[in-house]
C-alpha cells in the first residue's frame, strides 16, 4: 500500500481557533481524520505533517523523494500556508526531488489579497486545488489515487 504524505505549513496548526470566515470552523486535527478516512477509502496509507519551520519542511520533502523513489509514496499534498508566496527553497526542493506535488489552498487564494496571487509552488506542482475549503483535502487525496493508478 502506498502513502500520501500531506504537508501542513505555519499557522495551519491554529486551524478552528480564528478567522472562519476564511478558513472554515475545523481543527488541523478534524483535516486529519478527513484525509485518514480518504485515504483508507482509496487504499491509501496517510502520513499527516504540520511545520512552522520553512527548512523542516524542506527535510520533509527531501525523504519524500526518496520514499517516492523507493516506489512508497503516492505523492505529497501541501499547504505550505504563507511560504506559497515566499519560499524559493520549498520550489526548489519540489523540483530538485521530483515528487509527485498538489498545491493545496483552503481558501480561494485568488480571490484575496495581492500577495497571496503568487506562488512559487505552482510552478513546480503536478496540479493546484483551491477555494473547496478543508474538502479540498480530499478531494486531493482522490486526485492523488487516480494519478497513482493510471502510472
Ligand atoms: O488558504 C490557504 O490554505 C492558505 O494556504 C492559508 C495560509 C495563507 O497564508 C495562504 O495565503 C492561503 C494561512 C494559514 C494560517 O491559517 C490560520 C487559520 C486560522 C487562524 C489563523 C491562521
Amino acid at each position: 500500500m502506498k502513502t500520501v504524505l500531506v504537508l501542513n505549513g505555519p499557522n495551519l496548526n491554529l486551524l478552528g481557533t480564528r478567522e472562519p470566515a476564511v478558513y472554515g470552523s475545523q481543527t488541523l486535527a478534524d483535516v486529519q481524520a478527513l484525509c485518514e478516512r480518504t485515504c483508507a477509502a482509496n487504499g491509501l496509507a496517510l502520513d499527516f505533517r504540520q511545520s512552522n519551520h520553512e527548512g523542516e519542511l524542506v527535510d520533509w520533502l527531501h525523504e519524500a523523494g526518496r520514499l517516492q523513489a523507493a516506489g512508497q509514496l503516492a505523492g505529497v499534498i501541501l499547504n505550505a500556508g504563507a511560504f506559497t508566496h515566499t519560499s524559493i527553497a520549498l520550489h526548489d526542493a519540489i523540483k530538485g526531488t521530483g515528487v509527485t506535488l498538489i498545491e493545496l489552498h483552503i481558501s480561494n487564494v485568488h480571490a484575496r489579497e495581492e500577495f497571496r496571487h503568487h506562488s512559487f509552488i505552482s510552478p513546480v506542482a503536478k496540479a493546484v486545488m483551491a477555494g473547496f475549503g478543508v474538502n479540498g483535502y480530499a478531494l486531493a487525496i482522490a486526485g492523488l489515487a487516480q494519478l497513482a493508478e493510471t502510472k
